[in-house]
């Protein structure tokens, strides 16, 4: 009897403190549109990677529209933590504003609307290039012309990146795309003489867009003979691996604005082979349902 007590005893702590842990994680309220927006949140943009380009315009325009005064903070992480917060919010219709970019599949996945920015710090549209090393042109001609060659649609991307989410390994969504679109692959090395066992070194950070055009790029090098590695690492070091001449070129530079740091730092010390992807962008994002916040001002409010 007594251990019957014992046992009904422990049952209910245990349903209660259920009880407890859950309504502790709901205990962050849902979005209230009558509320101050920072007071919701704790002042806090949750960011992605220290030295991606969106963070030092997101410190930019912390300062710009008077942010920093108000005590907000860019909290540093990672995308895929920046994404997981993003869809524990928006299953909850919680607040957040976070440091968003298309093409990506966060804004396919979810209903989000970039925050007005009429002060321009995030610079409108972005587009990205292509660098290579110095010289990769007299020492691997067809590589540098499939380089030069190589440009896609937003869309495109984002079909890669979609599939790679949902679980797809990255080279075998690269090659499902190019199967796909075969005409527009074959635009790219038309005429382009194969190579016998060359090899060629491409860097990218392991963002899920650079994931999906180093993949595809890899790939097309492949059906040209190339032997490609590709290595993933971070922003800063990318630059320095193709100004270094330790990688033979990437195809990550997200242009004029988000590194346009770096562009400017290792200027000299590759080539721009112009934009493969026009009309990317950049700034801070947040749900739709949170409907009085429309502009970066309105942080304020
Ligand atoms: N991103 C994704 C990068 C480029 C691609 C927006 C995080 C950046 O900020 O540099």
């Amino acid at each position: 009897m007594k251990k019957r007590i014992t046992q009904v005893i422990l049952l209910v702590s245990m349903v209660l403190s259920v009880f407890i842990l859950s309504g502790c994680s709901s205990q962050m309220a849902k979005y209230n549109p009558k509320q101050s927006v920072g007071k919701q949140i704790n002042y806090t943009i949750t960011g992605v990677e220290a030295g991606a380009g969106i963070m030092s315009s997101t410190q930019k325009a912390m300062k710009a529209y008077g942010l920093t005064n108000a005590k907000w903070q860019l909290q540093t992480s990672s995308t895929a933590a920046m994404t997981s917060t993003l869809g524990k919010a928006i299953k909850n219709r919680q607040p957040i504003v976070v440091t968003g970019w298309t093409p990506h599949w966060m804004f396919t996945k979810y209903k989000l609307k970039f925050l007005k920015d009429p002060k321009n710090v995030y610079g409108g549209a972005e587009n990205i290039h292509t660098i290579v090393r110095k010289g990769l042109k007299k020492d691997k001609p067809q590589a540098y012309d499939l380089l030069n060659r190589f440009n896609w649609r937003p869309d495109q991307m984002s079909n890669v990146m979609l599939k790679v989410n949902n679980g797809e390994d990255p080279h075998q969504a690269a090659n499902d795309w190019i199967k796909q679109n075969q005409k527009q692959v074959d635009s790219w090395t038309k005429g382009i003489k194969h190579v016998h066992g060359q090899s060629i070194k491409l860097t990218y950070v392991a963002w899920d867009s650079e994931i999906a055009s180093t993949n595809v790029v890899a790939n097309v090098l492949r059906s040209l003979g190339y032997k490609v590695t590709i290595q993933a690492m971070e922003v800063q070091p990318l630059w320095a691996s193709i100004a270094t001449k330790a990688a033979d070129g990437m195809v990550s530079a997200w242009l004029p604005n988000t590194q346009g740091l770096y562009y400017k730092d290792y200027k000299g010390k590759f080539d721009d082979l112009g934009v493969n992807l026009k009309g990317a962008k950049v700034g801070l994002a947040v749900p739709t349902y949170m409907k009085n916040v429309n502009s970066i001002d309105d942080l304020k409010k």
